[in-house]
């Protein structure tokens, strides 16, 4: 019944999916691919630096021994794998619209270009046949959410949707413990990368909850995996890395900012697809560059250790 639906997903994809040719033949060959979103391209970094961040991305998936697969939607159809042309015209792009799962299908008749959030990069990287998938933060449960019922639909495609999310957790502007126990509510399973099971906070290297169990073996993450997938269940992974030691020391500087920045989006009434934006870029401002390095430091470590996953998950050396 499972792999029915996964097929289903891919035929009715397929109409829509250009995958380019190094990602097909990456899959074709069973190596490791690993799919990077592009939100954080078109509205969570400013140009240029979310060009040269795209591009160290792709390097870093590769030289850890797997396929970088950027995934965005141009002239209605939904790019697996961008050449360095379609890279820049995401990235300089003044009219690109963030696409969650929801947006697809908009985005597609619109004929718009769109950056791509966890939520539907989970959704196109399964129908393309990928498992693993690189990125800063997921989106979460947001501060408030028992009035307003702002919950990113990140948590409910980890719930039904069997990829692997490597991330530094969510950051501090959200509701860390609520989103949390809505991962655990949803059977998603729950892994922090590191000595300490804490789960991060992205900007800092831990909050005040644990995740389901913490290891310092990406082979336990690849059984992990692959014991789900043959126990046919649709849930997702979110293995949490905390960011590198050596770029947490701005933690508390940023932290500062975060709460300035939250408090701002209240007074202005900021809503819905819009908060994170807006706080992403006040938090930039306010510690004048560095949270912006901070987070470049952790995309990067992300899509290393999401690479090095990758190529042991398709590893079938006994
Ligand atoms: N967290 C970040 N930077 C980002 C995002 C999250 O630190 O750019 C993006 C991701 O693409 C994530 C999306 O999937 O925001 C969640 O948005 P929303 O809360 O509207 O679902």
């Amino acid at each position: 019944m499972y792999s029915r639906c996964i097929g289903r997903q891919k035929r009715t994809f397929s109409k829509f999916l250009r995958i380019s040719t190094q990602v097909k033949e990456a899959l074709a060959n069973g190596e490791g691919v690993v799919a990077l979103e592009s939100t954080v391209i078109t509205h969570g970094l400013p140009y240029p630096h979310n060009l040269s961040t795209a591009r160290s991305l792709e390097q870093k998936v590769r030289a850890s021994g797997s396929q970088p697969a950027t995934i965005a939607l141009f002239d209605g159809k939904i790019h697996v794998g961008l050449d360095d042309e379609k890279l820049e015209k995401l990235a300089s792009s003044q009219s690109a619209v963030k696409v969650s799962t929801r947006d697809i299908a908009k985005t597609l008749i619109r004929k718009e270009v769109g950056g791509t959030t966890v939520a539907s990069t989970m959704k196109i990287a399964h129908a393309a046949g990928i498992s693993v998938f690189a990125t800063g933060g997921i989106g979460g449960v947001h501060r408030g959410a028992d009035q307003t019922f702002d919950i990113s639909a990140d948590l409910q495609e980890l719930s039904k949707t069997p990829v692997c999310v490597v991330c530094s957790g969510v950051k501090s502007i959200l509701d860390i413990p609520k989103t949390v126990e809505y991962l655990e509510t949803h059977s998603v399973n729950c892994v922090v990368y590191g000595q300490e099971n804490v789960f991060p906070s992205f900007f800092t290297r831990k909050s005040d909850r644990k995740a389901q169990f913490n290891t310092e073996r990406l082979e336990e993450v690849v059984e992990l995996i692959k014991t789900s997938k043959s126990l046919g269940l649709p849930y997702g992974t979110v293995l949490a890395c905390p960011i590198p030691e050596k770029y947490a020391a701005d933690g508390d500087v940023i932290q500062n900012a975060i709460d300035q920045a939250v408090r701002e989006a209240i007074e202005q009434n900021i809503a819905s697809q819009s908060v994170t934006p807006f706080i992403l870029a006040r938090v930039n401002e306010l510690t004048q560059g560095a949270s912006m390095a901070t987070n470049i430091a952790l995309l990067e470590n992300n899509a290393s250790i999401a690479g090095r996953l990758a190529a042991k998950l398709c590893d079938r050396r006994p």
